[in-house]
């Protein structure tokens, strides 16, 4: 019997803000300091009736080989950026490292335009221009945004049947 659970891979460059996300979806502390993920952490989110298992991959460029293996059969990469322009053209890279390892798949690829409360930012309408992918504007550190992220994750991950 297939089990009913998504695989959802969060992937972005250092401090663009992945664990800051998955802590807003679990309702977790979102205060404290940057502590860069190392290697990569996992956890379970529900979405509707589907449990997601959502894997939080550390953005240091030195872990990417390694990944590989536990990137493999994601049905939704969630692709994270700062919103800078530099950054944003780093992200485009990693969407198509992202395709690469994931080409016979088939699975969603979106981003989110994070850090939008910070000057400079690019606008969201921008960021999904250059990225080729649908994207979201996001500050993840405002804990008010804890339903709009659920809400697009619902939107993309595959889910079955679960409409509550
Ligand atoms: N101003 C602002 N800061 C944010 C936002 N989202 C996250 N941060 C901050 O950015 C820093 C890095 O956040 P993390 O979520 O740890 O970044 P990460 O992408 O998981 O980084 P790695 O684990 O190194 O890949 C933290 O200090 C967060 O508080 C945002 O929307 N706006
Ligand atoms: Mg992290």
């Amino acid at each position: 019997m297939k089990m009913n659970i998504s695989k959802c891979s969060f992937l972005g460059a250092p401090a663009v803000g992945k664990t800051t996300l998955l802590k807003l979806i679990a309702g977790k502390d979102i205060s404290g300091q940057y502590i860069p993920t190392q290697g990569f952490d996992r956890g379970s989110i529900k979405i509707g009736k589907q449990s997601v298992c959502a894997w939080d991959f550390g953005g240091q460029k030195a872990f990417l080989p390694f990944y590989k293996q536990y990137f493999m059969g994601s049905d939704l990469i969630v692709v994270v950026t700062d919103s800078t322009p530099v950054n944003i053209l780093q992200t485009k890279q990693l969407i198509k490292w992202a395709r690469s390892i994931n080409e016979d798949e088939k699975c969603n690829i979106i981003a989110i335009a994070n850090k939008q409360d910070l000057p400079g930012h690019m606008a969201c309408d921008r960021v999904a221009n250059i990225l080729g992918v649908p994207a979201y504007p996001m500050v993840a550190t405002d804990r008010t945004n804890r339903d709009k992220m659920y809400e697009i994750l619902k939107r993309h991950v595959n889910v079955n049947g679960g409409d509550d």
